[in-house]
């Protein structure tokens, strides 16, 4: 790989980097503001290999660290011989517990900070699960690295473990604030004409993201700086400072370009803080990189969960009451929650509930967020009730769920900012061909193949955090943003150029976009499906800003061409300033500066507000602190999803394939047609390998991940996946955004596993409650 501007330059896409410094611009469309369906800016870069990755950074004098993993789920670390190690080829350091650099404890993000578990490397002898981080090997090459981290030998003390949070042995923790209890839901059960009570479960699930979990961590002249694949440079800046004791404005952190995080890339783990402690004690560059076996047992997963879910309905099928116990597993000394009713609360109009949750602490690695955490077991275990439901009562799905219609969240009675659900029912049950289900199970068939239509509901809350941004103009007519913000692959670069193309009245493809880098403006994370949203909101209001500051000075400079003294005297409109009283004419941004002897104008604005303090903002791009959840300023705001699938299912063998795939999405207004739609199919593909593919095997006898690497566990491949329409039902809801747009990088995943559940039970009769749905199961 060349460099970036060379590659680029090679393959003739016309995108531009600077050394140091990578940006990208849309360079295929003409001039496209919020609404077009402008082409991936990074794309270019991405496919021709002049996008440099985090560990693909060349440094002088850089060396290699290879993790040690521990082989055992539970008990102490005795002794660790490390002489056969030191002794090899090219070895410069091994850390352990008994020697390692001192690496203090992160906040994790449920006690006001930003780190991903509370787990801290080479700090003591417990052994938590298996496949925990123990040593770090740091040698001249990978290879060398390599060889010496498997001369290393651990003694252990065993201890009792659990590994399984179905373990009769297990000790849940009752999570109280899961609590969704409202009215008397035995005494409404009680008079139900129709109930359905089951359990449902899913397995650990894991991210898989394309490119591993590695970094480079570099200390010099007392500073740190980390290129590591991330989510959020302001949450790793904050986790590092942490880790090293040091000061924020000691840390920088980069991930312009991430190979896929799906939840996994939110924070750095252990393995960024063994490389930033040697570093730090060798003085030099130590590139850190797992193995794919090592993402696995060692870094966060979706964790395995269970629900009881009892749902009474009155003869006509509406819901008189809910009884729900859930649980999902969390680490043994570390608790982490994904209540089971996080939807059951708030889908339908339920006037009795009673709901609630623990955690089951299991020696596993701390679960974290995967492609929307917190309601995927909700989502599936309520859309399959609602449909068993629907054949208790013998009417159809979509009526069964409009007869049970929430006109406001149920959960605090708040009204919802905008649902469009209704209309994607309608759309969903039109585009996959509805009407021409015929509802009886195994009543469809074509061979040897039985067909199943089936459909469910999902959603996801809004999010929503301030921001900053930089608005840089330049009097050779294009401009920049620059914001601490990544994309990891959903487009920010893209739709960034286009929120600040409608405001400033430059061509989007004249906006360079820079992201991913703590050294510029703050932002908060992509996760949770609010990047886009927080950060539209933050480059409109910074591009609006700047341009009334070019108003401002356009009237008052003395060498402006329309200096009136006055900015209340001149207006901005397609791209030109001119007096208020003239139609047309006037100067373009670039003509003013360069009348003015300038060659930038550049300010920092946002949606911060104007007296928020640098605590404060550093707390926003660092922590949870500033983020607004989905019930706030009194309404309730969610994006929305009707799936509707086919599957075939063969009758001899049990094999599901998913035929078709139709979504009806409520995700406001949407920025880019063109990615939005791309992210709305990565995520029912992703459904497609919860419903049928996913499931972490866990080996009972020692709590190792057995199928740790990608070809045993599984996701879906090209041949799995079948034609797919999306459709967008949203309107602009500016509840939720400054333009109205809403989440997009999750919902589409929201309904995916229940509707193909649902539709193979249509197909086949056979209700399988317990995900994956494995042709095993079929039999
Ligand atoms: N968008 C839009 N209109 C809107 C909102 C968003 O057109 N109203 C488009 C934009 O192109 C925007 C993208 O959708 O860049 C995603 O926006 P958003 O829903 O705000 O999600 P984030 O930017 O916060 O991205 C995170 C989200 C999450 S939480 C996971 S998990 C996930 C996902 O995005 N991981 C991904 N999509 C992913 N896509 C890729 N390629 N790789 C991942 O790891
Ligand atoms: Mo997404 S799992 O919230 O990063």
């Amino acid at each position: 790989v060349g460099t970036a501007a060379a590659g680029a330059a090679a393959a003739g896409l016309g995108l531009s980097t600077s050394a140091g410094a990578i940006e990208a611009t849309d360079a295929t469309t003409a001039r496209s503001g919020i609404g077009a369906g402008a082409v991936r800016a990074d794309g270019g870069l991405k496919i021709t290999g002049a996008a440099r990755y985090a560990i693909e950074q060349q440094l002088d004098g850089l060396v290699h660290g290879v993790v040690v993993s521990s082989t055992t789920p539970s008990g102490r670390i005795v002794a660790v011989d490390t002489t056969a190690a030191e002794a090899a080829p090219g070895v410069i350091a091994v850390y352990t517990a008994a020697n390692a650099p001192q690496i203090f404890q992160a906040t994790t993000t449920d006690t006001g900070g930003a780190a991903v578990e509370a787990f801290t490397p080479l700090r003591d002898d417990l052994v938590r699960y298996n496949g925990m981080h123990l040593a770090f090997v740091v040698a001249g090459t990978f290879e060398e690295a390599t060889e010496a981290a498997h001369l290393i030998r651990v003694d252990y003390e065993p201890d009792d473990f659990i590994i399984d949070l179905n373990d009769p042995n297990a000790q849940p923790e009752p999570m109280a604030g899961a609590d969704a209890i409202w009215g008397d839901a035995a005494a409404a059960m009680a008079t139900a004409a129709v109930t359905v009570e089951e359990e449902y479960s899913h397995p650990r699930n894991y991210s898989a993201p394309m490119e591993p979990h590695a970094c480079i961590a570099s200390w010099a002249d007392d500073r740190m700086t980390v290129w590591e694949p991330s989510q959020w440079v302001g949450g790793g800046r904050a986790v590092i400072a942490e880790w090293m004791g040091l000061d924020l404005d000691q840390v920088q952190v980069l991930s312009p370009y991430v190979g896929g995080g799906f939840g996994s890339k939110i924070a750095p783990h252990a393995h960024v803080a063994m490389a930033c402690a040697a570093s730090r004690a060798l003085n030099r560059p130590v590139k850190a990189s797992l193995t794919r076996q090592q993402t696995f047992t060692g870094i966060s997963g979706r964790p395995a969960a269970r629900t009881t879910l009892k749902i009474g309905a009155d003869a006509e099928g509406r819901i008189v009451a809910i009884e729900q116990t859930g649980a999902n597993e969390a680490a043994i000394d570390e608790s982490y929650m994904e209540p089971s009713n996080s939807v059951t609360k708030l889908m339908y109009a339920v006037p009795n509930i009673h709901s609630v949750h623990s955690v089951v602490p299991v020696n596993a690695r701390r679960p974290g967020w995967m492609r929307a955490p917190m309601e995927t077991m909700s989502i599936f275990a309520l859309e399959t009730a609602m449909d068993e439901l629907s054949y208790k009562i013998g009417i159809d799905p979509v009526e069964l769920r409009l007869r049970n219609w929430a006109d406001r969240d149920p959960s605090d009675n708040t009204p919802w900012s905008t649902r469009q659900l209704r209309e994607a029912y309608i759309a969903g049950a039109e585009a996959i061909g509805w009407s021409a289900r015929n509802p009886e199970p195994r009543s469809m068939r074509e061979g040897r193949e039985l067909i199943g239509y089936g459909m469910a509901a999902g959603t996801y809350p809004i999010l929503r955090t301030p921001a900053e941004a930089r608005i840089v103009l330049l009097a050779d007519g294009s401009a920049e943003v620059h914001s601490a913000g990544v994309d990891i692959g959903t487009g920010t670069y893209t739709i960034l150029a286009q929120t600040a193309a409608d405001i400033l009245g430059i061509p989007s493809q004249r906006i360079r976009v820079r992201l991913g880098d703590t050294s510029l403006p703050r932002s908060p994370l992509a996760g949770g499906s609010q990047l886009a949203n927080s950060l539209t909101d933050a480059v409109h209001t910074a591009a609006q800003s700047a341009r009334d500051a070019v108003l401002a000075l356009a009237a008052s400079d003395p060498a402006s061409p329309l200096r009136t003294g006055d900015a209340r005297d001149l207006v901005f409109s397609d791209g030109m300033i001119r007096p208020a009283r003239r139609l047309s004419g006037g100067y373009s941004i670039a003509e003013l500066l360069q009348a003015m002897g300038r060659d930038r104008f550049e300010m920092v604005g946002g949606s911060f507000a104007a007296d928020a303090t640098e605590a404060t903002r550093n707390a926003a791009a660092g922590s949870f602190a500033a983020m607004q959840g989905p019930n706030s300023n009194g309404v309730s705001k969610h994006s929305w999803i009707a799936q509707f699938v086919e599957v075939r299912v063969d009758e001899d063998f049990g094999t599901v394939r998913v035929k078709r795939m139709v979504a009806a999405v409520d995700s406001g207004l949407i920025y880019n047609p063109r990615l939005a739609e791309s992210q709305w199919q990565g995520g029912m593909i992703m459904g497609i390998g919860q419903a049928l593919l996913e499931e972490g095997v866990i080996d009972p006898r020692d709590g190792r991940t057995v199928n740790a690497n990608l070809a045993d566990y599984v996701v879906p491949v090209n041949a799995d996946v079948p034609e797919i329409t999306t459709i967008s039902v949203g309107i602009p809801d500016t509840y939720s955004s400054t333009l109205g747009g809403k989440g997009v990088g999750e919902i589409g995943i929201c309904g995916v596993a229940p509707a193909i559940g649902n539709a193979v039970f249509h197909a086949t009769g056979r209700r399988i409650r317990h995900l994956p749905i494995k042709l095993e199961k079929l039999h």
